[in-house]
């Protein structure tokens, strides 16, 4: 059932409301030359600014995005984590052509869901440059309790430093002696590895370990961004004594997890992927590529680090808190909250109103996760995408997806069109990480017609084949 299916558009039918509001955006991805507050870099960007323009809409309006690619490269663009009309999910050779060099394609859907979301290319690793924005989608039922929101978007940086995200993929896919392993396979001859070649792009299994997920990552990045910003010179968030601010945070990165904390604060975590959770209050939280987090935090008077630390590597983004007087963080401050209770989006129970109706399971997939550095490739199934098995699956059908990592490195699985239910009363997610060796449950509710994604975001490992297709059939 393609993205043209007429079940595509009774969908998207069931979901427009009549006298739905219409809300336009125009967004021009381009080259740009931006100040990342230190290094200025030439990379491409949706405008002026990384991130992109800010979108916001209220559940049940209708977002219509003309997108004007002034880019020197064919591109897409993904609502990540929206439940939309399969035809506007933006993946070429899935659900539509890539928008050529010069061209406009029109996106327009109903977004059917509040919460915090974002949007970035489904071509190439384009979304290791600066091409990434959120869309924050409000509750037509007024905000919850707080004074205030931040949006917080973390990433990690490496356009336009000597390197362009095309060159490190074709350097990984290029392969050669002299290479770290995130693969199972290459467990044999991980001893004595010179971990130095490659430029120093390429991590080292000692750098590259985390005690949380493993495998940290593939590619050391010079550089982690907050909200565009470099530690040297970082945004400021300001408030008042006592308010208590939502944060929205987004991890826009394309290899990095990144470790979340206020010095001086415990946070309260709200929402995941958009969804409400149980409130959870911890020191820190662990968030995936592709994976958002919502947290409240009641904030103290004096100026606060907000750091985002990039997980099992070295370096770390940076935001000041701002209430009252005092002197700004040193862009390496330590916050003590890092090393404290750190939680994980499998750590979290659903509120009441994100909860899975109880049914039982009428079918089942199981996602092996593999992979090797030396060739570098990464699978699902044993296979690489375009050649991987697509996964059927029926209108009406709740559906059981099991992740069954069979390789050393976390892979942050992410499914389009659908918001899924981690198995046995976990929360409401789109991305989940899941660690080396690790086996992780979601069952979704299969009532968005189409062809949908479902890849790991690590944008190297899709790109490396880590993707396959979520297919539904017409019934008969
Ligand atoms: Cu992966």
């Amino acid at each position: 059932m393609g993205p043209g299916a007429d079940a595509v558009a009774a969908a998207e039918a069931a979901r427009r409301r009549g006298g739905a509001r219409l809300v336009t955006a125009r967004i021009t991805p381009r080259r740009v030359t931006v100040d990342l507050g230190g290094p200025t870099v030439n990379t491409w960007a949706y405008g002026d600014t990384i991130p992109g323009p800010l979108l916001r809409a209220t559940a049940g309006d209708v977002l219509r995005v003309e997108l004007d690619n002034q880019l020197p490269d064919a591109t897409s663009v993904h609502w990540h984590g929206i439940a939309l009309r399969n035809d506007m999910d933006g993946v070429p050779g899935m659900t539509q052509d890539a928008i050529p060099v010069g061209e406009t394609f029109r996106y327009e859907f109903t977004v059917p869901d509040p919460g915090t979301y974002f949007y970035h290319p489904h071509s190439g690793v384009q979304l290791d440059r600066g091409l990434y924005g959120v869309l924050i989608v409000d509750s037509p039922h007024g905000a919850g309790e707080y004074d205030a929101e931040w949006v917080v978007v973390l990433d990690d940086w490496v356009d336009g430093t000597g390197r362009t995200p095309d060159q490190i993929l074709a350097e990984l896919q290029q392969g050669g002696e002299n290479r770290s392993s995130g693969g199972m396979d290459d467990m044999d001859g991980m001893e004595g590895m010179d971990h130095g070649s490659m430029g120093g792009s390429m991590g080292g299994m000692e750098a590259m370990q985390s005690p949380l997920l493993g495998g940290a990552g593939d590619i050391t990045y010079p550089h982690y961004l907050l909200n565009g910003r470099t530690s040297a010179d970082p945004v400021t968030l300001s408030a008042k004594p006592g308010q208590r601010v939502r944060i929205r945070f987004v991890n826009a990165g394309s290899d990095t997890a990144f470790r979340v904390a206020v010095g001086g604060h415990r946070m309260t975590v709200s929402h995941s992927d958009g969804f409400p959770t149980m409130p959870v209050p911890t020191d820190a939280l662990l968030i995936g590529m592709g994976e958002r987090f919502d947290a409240i935090v009641t904030l103290g008077d004096g100026v606060f680090p907000l750091v985002a630390s990039a997980e099992g590597k070295k370096g770390q983004a940076l935001a000041v808190i701002r209430t009252g007087a005092g002197r700004p963080p040193a862009a390496d401050v330590e916050v003590r909250e890092l090393a404290g209770q750190v939680l994980l989006g499998t750590d979290l129970s659903p509120a009441e109103s994100a909860r899975l109706d109880r049914r039982s399971i009428d079918r089942r997939h199981d996602l092996a996760l593999g992979g090797t550095m030396s060739p570098y490739r990464w699978t699902i199934n044993a296979k690489t995408f375009p050649d991987s098995e697509p996964l059927q699956l029926v209108q009406g059908e709740r559906v059981r997806l099991r992740f069954l990592n069979q390789s050393m490195m976390f892979h942050p699985m992410h499914v389009h069109g659908h918001t899924f239910a981690l198995a046995k009363g976990g929360a409401r997610k789109d991305t989940v990480i899941v660690r080396p060796m690790q086996t992780v449950e979601v069952d979704l509710e299969a009532d968005n017609p189409g062809q949908w994604a479902a890849h790991c975001h690590n944008i190297y490992h899709a790109e490396a084949g880590m993707m396959t297709t979520l297919s539904y059939q017409a019934k008969d």
